[in-house]
């Protein structure tokens, strides 16, 4: 029997690749770049799956170019690069890699938040510089992270994590606003108080971004929401780029209408806002929140599992484990 055959769209660890191998003819990418939209649709002729990285765009035209695809599985937990819609009309299973990061990725943004705040970034440059030949009392003077008042905008998984070591760790305030308010017992829990979002701007000392990408977040930080925070404040993105506008950022921080940002995505990544490499006041990272050896073997081994079970194959076979649209299931 033929095996199905997939595309691993970027590299992935070889030991994930051999367990698609037990059941798929796989092909790879040689290089570390993002498949070009062109490249990506010649490369998915014939393919039943994609294992996907969360940038490469699987939208209606690639889908029609490609009628064959059944099922595409994201290793990240954010699937904006999915037009879902388009997936439902054509009965293809999208899937991501939620709960495996979680735990991490709030590690990180809880790191850049108190590496923000703390002006770590602008005090390493200084030091690499050789100009540690001075110091004063407010030389790289920060801010405090422990019992000032936190603000999450998103608050799904992570930015519950992320509350819980403000709160319980760092004796923050903690402020979020979400698109729906948590169950009592849960706010309860995170000692986190719901607000509406003039207020999470206007109140917080440390505003964290954890909300999910889509035309609705586009900008949900722009200029007039930047005008609305404290010029003491930090603001910190582990979300996705495109939820601030950079560039308003940019001008912000330089004005000095706002402390600092710590900035993990970015608006067109990997291409950053060049203003933005020019202000001092911003730790810069390239989207790493969740790369631990731990957890990305994890994301690749979930997404694995989603792609053998959502073509019918091992244990869960119809079953796989984290889908986006599990309306369109069993499969065609
Ligand atoms: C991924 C992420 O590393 O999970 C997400 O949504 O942004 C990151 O954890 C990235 O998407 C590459 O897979």
């Amino acid at each position: 029997m033929t095996k199905p055959s997939v595309l691993v769209a970027r590299a992935v660890f070889d030991d994930v690749v051999d367990r698609l191998r037990e059941h798929f003819d796989v092909e790879t990418n040689p290089g570390d770049q993002v498949f070009p939209k062109a490249e990506l649709i010649e490369r998915l002729k014939g393919k039943q799956g994609a294992l996907t990285t969360g940038s490469e765009r699987i939208d209606g035209e690639v889908l029609a170019a490609n009628p064959q695809l059944r099922v595409v599985s994201n290793i990240a937990v954010g699937y904006n690069n999915f037009d879902v819609p388009a997936l439902d009309a054509r009965g293809v299973l999208g899937t991501n890699t939620p709960d495996v990061l979680t735990e991490t990725t709030a590690d990180f943004g809880f790191a850049l938040m108190m590496a923000t705040a703390r002006r770590m970034a602008e005090s390493e440059h200084f030091l690499r510089r050789g100009e540690w030949n001075r110091w004063s009392l407010t030389m790289f003077a920060g801010s405090d992270v422990h019992g000032a008042t936190l603000g999450i905008l998103g608050m799904g998984r992570i930015g519950q994590a992320i509350a819980r070591r403000g709160a319980l760790g760092f004796g923050m305030k903690v402020l979020y606003h979400n698109r729906s308010r948590l169950a009592p017992e849960v706010e309860a829990s995170l000692n986190a108080r719901y607000v509406d979002k003039a207020t999470l701007l206007r109140e917080s000392d440390h505003l964290v971004l954890v909300l999910p990408y889509s035309a609705s977040s586009h900008h949900a930080i722009g200029a007039a929401e930047l005008a609305q925070m404290r010029p003491t404040a930090t603001l910190t993105n582990i979300a996705r780029g495109g939820i601030v506008d950079d560039a308003a950022l940019a001008e912000a921080l330089k004005a000095g209408r706002l402390a600092a940002a710590g900035l993990d995505v970015f608006e067109g990544e990997p291409q950053v806002h060049p203003s933005l490499l020019e202000v001092p006041n911003v730790v810069l990272t390239p989207h790493i929140a969740s790369a631990t050896l731990a957890t990305r073997r994890a994301m690749a081994n979930l997404a694995a599992d989603n792609l053998i079970a959502g073509l019918g194959f091992g244990p869960d076979a119809g079953r796989p484990p984290t889908p986006i649209n599990p309306n369109v299931l069993p499969l065609r």
